[in-house]
C-alpha cells in the first residue's frame, strides 16, 4: 500500500456538490485515509474566473499513478467537465499530486505534480495532511491567496 494525495478544485456549478460527488466516488473504493479543510482560493493563472474551492484528499492505495490518473479523469467526467480553456473555469479538476516513492516525466503524468510547490491552493491542504512533506516555509512561498472556510459539510 502506498501514501498518495490527490489535489480536487472546482470553480463552476455547484461547486460543494461536486467536491461531495468526488469524494464519495473516491471513499466507495475504501482507500481514503484523510480529506484536508474546504478552501476557497483566489484562481492562479487563465483568464479572470470565480474563486475555486480546493481540497486534498490522501490515500493508502495499491494503485499504480497511472491507475489514480484514470481515476481523477473518471471523477472529472461524472462532473461532466468541459476542457475548454487552459486553466479556465472547471467543474472539477483532480489532480494527482504526489505518489510516495514515484517520479514521473511524461506528457500524460508528471510527479510530482510539476505545479504543486508555487501553488497555496495545493501547499495549505496538503500541510495539514502532510506536515513533513510541507514546511512552513514552503507553504509561505507558494502564490495565490487562500482561505480556510471549514470543512466540507457532507
Ligand atoms: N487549478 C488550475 C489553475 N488555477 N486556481 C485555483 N485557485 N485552484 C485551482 O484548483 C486551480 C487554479 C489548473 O488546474
Ligand atoms: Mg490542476
Ligand atoms: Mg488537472
Amino acid at each position: 500500500m502506498t501514501r498518495a494525495f490527490l489535489g480536487l478544485g472546482t470553480n463552476l456549478g455547484d461547486r460543494e456538490d461536486n467536491l461531495r460527488h468526488a469524494l464519495e466516488a473516491l471513499e466507495a473504493v475504501g482507500d481514503v485515509i484523510a480529506v484536508s479543510s474546504l478552501y476557497e482560493t483566489e484562481p492562479v493563472g487563465g483568464p479572470p474566473q470565480g474563486l475555486f474551492l480546493n481540497l486534498v484528499v490522501e490515500l493508502d492505495t495499491s494503485d499504480s499513478p497511472e491507475r489514480l490518473l484514470e481515476r481523477c479523469h473518471e471523477l472529472e467526467e461524472a462532473a461532466q467537465r468541459v476542457r475548454a480553456i487552459r486553466f479556465g473555469p472547471r467543474t472539477l479538476d483532480a489532480d494527482v499530486l504526489w505518489v510516495d516513492g514515484e517520479v514521473r516525466s511524461s506528457d500524460v503524468l508528471e510527479l510530482p505534480h510539476p505545479r504543486m510547490w508555487e501553488r497555496r491552493f495545493v501547499l495549505s491542504p496538503l500541510r495539514e495532511l502532510a506536515p513533513d512533506l510541507v514546511s512552513v516555509e514552503l507553504e509561505a512561498r507558494g502564490g495565490g491567496e487562500v482561505r480556510r472556510i471549514g470543512t466540507l459539510g457532507r
